[in-house]
C-alpha cells in the first residue's frame, strides 16, 4: 500500500449490497464515469464484473437523471425541485415486493456525486435498509488552487513536482490526469485553477491553452471545471502592447479577444483567478486604478461566456498601518463597484494562512459584494509534509466564525454560501497540497486535508470529527481500536501544532523564507519590517505581543461589535488570540492564575508531550495496517516530535532573553543551546 488510491481503496466491507447489475437508461460520459465507479468498487468487493440493464425490473440499483423514465416512475418530479445542479436523492424503493436503491439527479453530474455517496456509505458501514438522502452542495463553486509553476516547481509544495506535465502535454496524457479528476469527483470538488497566483503570463498564450484543453477534456466528465490564474500584465507581457491599463481601449480589446480565443478552445472555461498590486505582481494600480476596474475590465471580457473573477483580497505593503488592516482598507471603499460575475477572494485570516489567526474583518463587511474563502490545504505553516496537522478544525474554526455583520449568527458559512446574503455566485477555494508523490500530498494524512475540504465545501455543517471517521475508514481501516485512536490524534493534532509553534495568538515567527522552522530572533538588516518576525512578536523587556486595540493599530475596530470590544479588552479576548490583539506583560495573570510567560512555557511543552503521544498511540496501531504506510506515518511522526522540540527550545530560549524569568521546573528542559539554534539554516529556498 502505497496511499495512491487515496480514500479510493474500497476495501470489501461487512455487509454488501447487492448492487451486481444496475439499471440505466440513458447515456452520457459523465454517467458512463458513474458506472465505471460502481463497476471498479464491486470488482474489489466480489472480484466480478457489475452487469447493466435498461429495465427497472432487473437491478437492485438504478440510476439516472430526472429526464430517465426509470427514474420518474418512481420519483416525483416535485423532488428534484430543490435540487439544483449538483444535487441527488439516495432512496430505497420498495416495488412490488422488490426492494432497490434509485440514485436520482437533475443532472449527470449529481449522479455522479450519488454514486460516490453511496459508495462511501457502504465503506463506512452506513448503508441502512431504509434509506432517504437528499443532498445538495452549499456552494456552487468548490475549487482547488495550485499553486503550479510551468517549470512544473510548485510554490509552497511539498508532494514533489506538479501534476501537469506541460513540455508532454497536450500530446501525452499521464493517467494520474484522470485519477485527480477522478478524486475531486468522489467528494465533491468541481473547480480547478491549474496554475499558480504569481502567473506566468505564459498560460495564455496559444500553445498553453492547447495543453489546458487537453486536460479540462479528461476533467469534464468528472464535473472538474478548469480555472487560470492570469499575470494582469499579460497584454504587454504576451500581447506586447505598451502596457497593461484596465482602462487603455487596446488592452481591453486584448482581454475580449483573448477570452474570445479561451472559449473557442475550451467552451466551459470557468474564469480567471487574479492576484494584482500584491507582493510586487503588477496590478491596475500601476496605472492608477483600483481594483474594481482591474476586476471588471476581466469581468467583462468574460461575461459573454458566462465566466468569472475570483479576485484576491490578498494584498498588503510595507507601510506605517498594520499589516493586519490593509486589506479591509482598501478593498472596503470598493463595495459595490464590481461587476456581478466578480467575487472576492479573501484568505482565512487577516495576514496569512498561520496556525491560528482570528478570521478576515472583510467577512461580512462588504454588504454588496460575493465574497469567497481561501483556505491553505497545503501545509506553508503548519510543517510542510512533514507534520500530521488535520486541517478540518482550522477550516470550521474559521466557517462557524460569527462576524455579526448582520447580527448574531452571521457565520462566515452563512455570509459566503449565500443563506443571509442571496448573491449570485456562491464558492470556496483552498490551496491545494497535491503534487507528482506517489501518494499524491507527501504525507498520508496530508490526504485527509485535500478530503475534508472537498467534505466542507459540500456541507460545511459536516463536523471534523465525522470526516476523520469517513476518511479513517476508507483510507485505512474500519477496526475501531483503529478508527478511535487515529481520529483522536488527528482531531488534537492542529491545536498541538499551535501549541508548539505558535500559542496563544502569536503568529509569523517563522524563519525567513521558507516558512518551515522557528526563527523569532530573525531579521535581514534593511529588510521590509512586515516581513520580520519582530514586527509581529514585538518581544521586549515587559511583554510580547501585537497591541492591535484602540491603543495600538486600532485593528480591532475593523470587526463588527461586539466582538470589537470582545478583542479589544485583553481580559474578554480569547486567550487563544491574545498575543495576536494585545501587548501582554510577562507577568499579566491568565484565567487559570498562571502568569503570561509560564503559560507561554506550559504552551509549548504541551504541544512537545502532544507529539510524543501521537508517536505512542501510531506505535499500537502496527497490527491493523499494511507495513508501509505504518512505517511511513511512523517516521514522519518522529520528525513532528523533533521539530516540536526544536521549536519550543527556540522560542522559549529566545523569548527567555527578554523576559528574564525561569523555564517552570515541571516542564521539560532544553536540549538545545540557543546558539546553535541561531545557527541553523535550512537549505530551502524561497522569498516569504
Ligand atoms: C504566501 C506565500 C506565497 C504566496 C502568497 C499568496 O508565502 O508564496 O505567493 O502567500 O497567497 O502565503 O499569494
Amino acid at each position: 500500500e502505497d496511499g495512491s488510491k487515496l480514500w479510493l481503496r474500497y476495501t470489501p466491507p461487512e455487509a454488501i449490497y447487492d448492487f451486481s447489475t444496475v439499471t440505466m437508461d440513458e447515456t452520457s460520459p459523465t454517467l458512463e464515469k458513474a458506472l465505471k465507479e460502481l463497476n471498479i468498487a464491486w470488482q474489489s468487493f466480489e472480484g466480478k464484473d457489475i452487469q447493466t440493464s435498461k429495465t427497472t425490473d432487473a437491478g437492485s440499483l438504478v440510476i439516472g437523471t430526472s429526464k430517465s423514465k426509470n427514474i420518474t416512475s418512481v420519483i416525483s418530479s416535485k423532488d428534484f425541485d430543490d435540487l439544483g445542479n449538483d444535487g441527488y436523492i439516495i432512496r430505497n424503493i420498495n416495488k412490488g415486493g422488490k426492494q432497490s436503491i434509485t440514485i436520482a439527479s437533475n443532472t449527470d453530474i449529481g449522479v455522479l456525486y450519488g454514486v460516490f455517496h453511496f459508495l462511501r456509505l457502504i465503506q463506512t458501514n452506513q448503508l441502512s435498509a431504509s434509506i432517504n438522502i437528499v443532498e445538495k452542495p452549499k456552494y456552487d463553486i468548490r475549487i482547488l488552487n495550485h499553486w503550479d509553476n510551468l517549470d512544473r516547481t510548485v510554490e509552497r509544495g511539498y508532494a514533489g513536482y506538479s501534476l501537469w506535465k506541460w513540455d508532454e502535454l497536450p500530446n501525452t496524457l499521464s493517467p494520474r490526469y484522470e485519477a485527480y479528476a477522478r478524486a475531486n469527483a468522489s467528494i465533491g470538488i468541481n473547480a480547478t485553477v491549474l496554475n499558480n497566483v504569481n502567473a506566468s503570463p505564459q498560460i495564455l498564450s496559444k500553445e498553453y491553452l492547447h495543453k489546458v484543453k487537453a486536460l479540462a477534456d479528461i476533467f469534464r466528465p468528472y464535473g472538474l471545471k478548469v480555472y487560470l490564474a492570469v499575470n494582469f500584465s499579460s497584454p504587454k507581457e504576451l500581447g506586447g502592447l505598451p502596457n497593461s491599463d484596465p482602462l487603455n481601449k487596446e488592452v481591453i480589446k486584448w482581454w475580449n479577444d483573448k477570452a474570445k480565443e479561451i472559449y473557442s478552445i475550451i467552451p466551459d472555461f470557468g474564469g480567471f483567478l487574479v492576484k494584482a498590486n500584491s507582493e510586487g505582481l503588477p496590478g491596475p494600480q500601476d496605472y492608477g486604478r483600483t481594483h474594481a476596474d482591474g476586476a471588471n475590465m476581466l469581468a467583462d471580457a468574460l461575461k459573454p461566456y458566462n465566466g468569472i473573477v475570483m479576485w484576491r483580497a490578498f494584498v498588503y505593503n510595507p507601510s506605517n498601518e498594520d499589516r493586519a488592516k490593509q486589506a479591509y482598507l482598501e478593498f472596503m471603499p470598493l463595495d459595490g463597484q464590481f461587476r456581478d460575475n466578480v467575487i472576492i477572494q479573501i484568505k482565512n485570516g487577516p495576514i496569512d494562512f498561520q496556525p491560528r489567526e482570528p478570521f478576515s474583518p472583510l467577512f461580512g463587511a462588504m454588504q454588496k459584494t460575493p465574497e469567497m474563502v481561501e483556505f491553505q490545504i497545503t501545509q506553508e505553516y503548519l510543517g510542510f509534509s512533514n507534520h500530521l496537522a488535520y486541517l478540518a478544525p482550522l477550516f470550521k474554526e474559521t466557517l462557524d466564525s460569527d462576524t455579526y455583520a448582520n447580527g448574531k449568527g452571521s457565520t462566515i458559512a452563512k455570509i459566503t454560501d449565500g443563506t443571509l446574503r442571496p448573491h449570485k455566485l456562491t464558492a470556496i477555494a483552498a490551496v491545494a497540497n497535491i503534487g507528482e508523490d506517489t501518494n499524491w500530498c507527501g504525507h498520508h494524512f496530508a490526504q485527509s486535508n485535500w478530503y475534508a475540504f472537498g467534505r466542507l465545501a459540500w456541507d460545511h455543517q459536516l463536523t471534523s470529527k465525522q470526516i476523520a471517521d469517513e476518511w479513517i475508514k476508507m483510507t485505512f481501516s474500519k477496526d475501531n481500536g483503529f478508527v478511535n485512536p487515529v481520529k483522536d490524534i488527528m482531531l488534537a493534532s492542529r491545536e498541538a501544532v499551535v501549541d508548539y509553534m505558535m500559542p496563544m495568538g502569536l503568529h509569523h515567527i517563522f524563519a525567513f523564507g521558507h516558512h518551515y522552522g522557528p526563527e523569532p530572533w530573525g531579521d535581514v538588516p534593511g529588510g521590509r519590517p512586515d516581513w520580520m518576525p519582530w514586527y509581529y512578536h514585538n518581544a521586549d523587556s515587559v511583554g510580547l505581543g501585537f497591541d492591535r486595540s484602540i491603543t495600538g493599530s486600532n485593528a480591532v475596530s475593523q470587526y463588527f461589535s461586539p466582538l470589537k470590544e470582545i478583542y479589544n479588552d485583553a481580559s474578554r479576548c480569547p486567550e487563544n488570540l491574545l498575543l495576536w490583539f494585545h501587548y501582554i506583560p510577562w507577568s499579566y495573570k491568565m484565567k487559570n492564575g498562571r502568569i503570561m510567560w509560564d503559560e507561554l512555557c506550559y504552551k509549548y511543552n504541551s504541544g512537545v508531550q502532544q507529539t510524543r503521544s501521537f508517536q505512542q498511540t501510531w506505535r499500537q496501531m502496527q497490527p491493523y495496517i499494511d507495513e508501509q504506510r505504518f512505517n511511513d506515518v511512523k517516521s514522519k511522526l518522529e520528525i513532528q516530535s523533533q521539530d516540536a522540540v526544536w521549536w519550543k527550545d527556540a522560542c522559549l530560549l529566545y523569548f527567555q532573553t527578554f523576559s528574564k524569568r525561569p523555564i517552570p521546573s515541571d516542564i521539560e528542559p532544553p536540549v538545545h543551546k540557543l546558539e546553535d539554534l541561531k545557527k541553523i539554516k535550512l537549505d530551502m529556498k524561497h522569498h516569504n
